[in-house]
């Protein structure tokens, strides 16, 4: 039993879908300037999610295909073109963000609920992320943006969760995590937090097993129905998420 206190809201998959037509993008690009005979197409990049953070995954696919990774300078330089590459992107308004995403973070900041993120994600790109898509109003609505290598192991590790709360002061039964892949829901889960699960086309088959809401989306009030994948809670009105229902997932 809790009161809702605070959202902790991944960014990747969940704010807005990123990864296909954001990172993917940014990664095969960065690989073509470095003369890296590499491009990662759709499913491919599906696999390679399965490793959550850019520089673990460039590392982890030189290495699946038996091939001795760069140093970890070179890697970090290609990695930081690649941001580079995602800012721009991001700057030119390519990525919105997904349904109901705006709509439920005005509910909860209206509501004095703390906002925070908590993220695998390179803080530049997060920030890239915020000022473009979300505006940059929202930059001190964020009472905490933990993301990167701020803490030793990336998700599905609970390090980036059990960091946010620790600086906001807070207990896991006072937040919720939001989040949309099977690696975020693990990390919420070993930080003890309940979590709501937004899934999308790279996620929508994995284990969510044990998440108090899993939808299609958050949606919104004058759009198509969610749809609901698992309610444990039995949520009702699941037409779209709203902050109550967030509270209920609380009780
Ligand atoms: C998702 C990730 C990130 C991005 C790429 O993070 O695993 O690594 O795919 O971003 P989350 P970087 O869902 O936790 O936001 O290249 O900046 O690591
Ligand atoms: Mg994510």
């Amino acid at each position: 039993m809790g009161i809702l206190k605070c959202l902790l809201w991944d960014v990747d998959g969940t704010l807005a879908d990123t990864e296909r037509d954001g990172h993917r993008i940014a990664f095969n690009k960065a690989f073509d300037e470095a003369d890296i005979d590499r491009q990662w197409d759709v499913p491919t990049y599906g696999e390679l999610l399965a490793v959550t953070g850019g520089k673990e995954r460039i590392r982890h696919d030189y290495e699946r295909r038996g091939l001795q990774p760069p140093p970890h300078d070179v890697i970090a330089s290609l990695h930081a073109r690649k941001t580079s590459y995602y800012q721009d992107l991001i700057a030119g308004g390519g990525i919105p963000l997904r349904p109901g995403v705006r709509r439920l973070l005005t509910e909860a900041h209206s509501a004095g609920i703390t906002l925070a993120v908590a993220t695998t994600t390179t803080p530049a790109a997060l920030d890239a992320l915020i000022e473009h898509s979300l505006g940059s109003e929202w930059f001190d609505r964020f009472a905490i943006r933990a993301a990167g290598d701020i803490v030793p192991a990336k998700k599905p590790a609970p390090d980036i969760y059990l960091y946010a709360m620790r600086e906001l002061g807070l207990a896991a039964d006072a937040c919720l995590a939001m989040e949309d892949s099977g690696n975020g829901w693990r990390a919420a889960r070993a930080a003890a937090l309940r979590c709501v699960v937004t899934v999308n086309d790279y996620t929508r088959s994995q284990d969510f097993s044990g998440a108090d809401l899993v939808v299609s989306e958050f949606g919104e009030p004058d759009g198509e129905p969610i749809e609901v994948l698992a309610n444990p809670h039995h949520l009702s009105d699941l037409h779209h998420v709203h902050l109550e229902h967030l509270m209920r997932i609380m009780d």
